[in-house]
């Protein structure tokens, strides 16, 4: 599961990148700081089945604090975008490219308008304008790549729309594009006006969520006013508070939870008071949160709907073969089933997969029963 940042350059992708990760990337206000793309690690935050089983987990990846489990999704935060960057425009398309294994994207945008397209400095930028901007340049890549795709299997005959789904998913598997996606794009659209096929696919299968950033700035909680009921799926957002109260939590200076509201623990001075009374009047105070957090959670479970399950070796124990309770969570697409679910964790299990077990109930589950949110499962395999 990889969640992509995008947005034009100085919209606060690294910055956000950091506020999720923790890793001290190079951030500044001259456009195209970004040339190379950060990889790194954030986490969903679920509510942890271990409470309800009254156990004590032990996250092989990722924590539990009090209940909540972080789970591990992979970032990455690659260079700024500009109109005509799918055409090499800006720091060209290759990084473009980056995004190939992206299942869902967050498009940061700088909300106060306080810079232009290519991230200047400026007044009164509407952030519509890069909303929508960012958006065809995505698609356009996309289409792209699916004219080479397209290219490549004109030669070879197509005889029947199941050829069809057969060939595209061959051409387009470093898309990271699932099977299913690609019938539901082809009943939705013609596969003769790429351009268009092409929009509805990204749509899709690599879905975009608008985080509202800077909204900090006065500017650009006027102008998140404005956006709000626009977009069905935008979250407003402060990555440089959301830095600043991870930095702070880091140091023991207050106690927070990503997500939530915070507490002043530690000797504060005068000046980080201020600053933290500032995030939670103007921030949390207004918004909830920083914002950060809510958008990973939405875009993995939101917009992609994907559901998290947790496979043991033993249902009693809820434990792996080492003892561990609730070692692992898995991330999987709504409707995954139990023999999927066995293949995930390892080719050979699902090879020689007999039944899914129910750690609630302790009935068995056959291999195409559909997995919910919160399943604990033992799959029984001939040893
Ligand atoms: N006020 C405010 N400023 C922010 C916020 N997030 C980022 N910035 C500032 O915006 C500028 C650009 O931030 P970056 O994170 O480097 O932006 P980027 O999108 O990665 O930029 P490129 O790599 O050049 O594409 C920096 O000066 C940041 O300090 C925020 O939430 N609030
Ligand atoms: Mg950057």
């Amino acid at each position: 599961m990889i969640v992509g940042l995008v947005g034009k350059p100085s919209s606060g992708k690294s910055s956000t990148f950091k506020a999720a990760t923790l890793i001290d990337v190079k951030i500044t206000g001259i456009p195209f700081c970004t040339i190379e793309p950060n990889v790194g690690i954030g986490y969903v935050i679920i509510d942890c089945v271990c409470k309800e089983f009254k156990v004590t987990c032990n996250p092989r990846t990722g924590v539990c604090k009090n209940g909540k489990r972080y789970v591990p999704v992979k970032l990455i935060d690659v260079g700024g975008l500009i109109p005509g960057s799918h055409l090499g425009k800006g720091i060209g398309n290759k990084f473009l490219d980056d995004l190939r294994q992206a299942s869902v994207l967050i498009q940061t945008v700088d909300c106060s308008g306080l810079t232009d397209s290519e991230g200047k400095p400026t007044h009164g930028y509407d952030p519509n304008t890069e909303i929508k901007f960012l958006e065809d340049e995505i698609d356009l890549w996309f289409a792209g790549v699916i004219k080479r795709a397209l290219q490549k299997f004109e030669r070879r005959a197509v005889a029947s729309k199941a050829d069809l789904v057969k060939v595209l998913l061959e051409q387009l598997s470093g898309l990271e594009i699932s099977k299913s996606c690609i019938e539901l794009a082809l009943e939705k659209a013609s596969i003769t006006d790429v351009e268009n096929f092409a929009k509805v696919l990204r749509k899709i299968s690599k879905p975009i969520l608008i985080a509202a950033n800077k909204i900090d700035l006065k500017e650009a909680q006027e102008n998140f006013e404005k956006l709000k009921g626009k977009y069905e799926y935008i979250v407003p957002t402060s990555a440089e508070a959301e830095i600043a109260l991870k930095k702070a939590g880091e140091k023991g200076l207050i106690e927070y939870l990503p997500g939530n509201d915070f507490e002043i623990t530690g000797e504060v001075s005068e000046e980080q008071r201020k600053a933290l009374e500032f995030i939670k009047g103007q921030i949390i105070g207004k918004y909830g949160s920083t914002g950060v957090q809510d958008c990973l959670n939405k875009a993995v479970f939101n917009l992609l709907k994907f559901i998290a399950v947790y496979p043991v070796a033993d249902v009693n124990k809820l434990s792996d073969k080492d003892g561990n309770v609730l070692p692992d969570v898995f991330l999987v697409p709504q409707e995954t089933t139990v023999r999927e679910l066995a293949y995930k964790i390892h080719t050979e299990i699902g090879e020689k997969f007999i039944c899914g077990i129910d750690a609630r109930t302790k009935q068995k589950l056959s291999a195409a029963h559909k997995l919910k949110h919160g399943d604990v499962v033992e799959i029984a395999f001939k040893k």
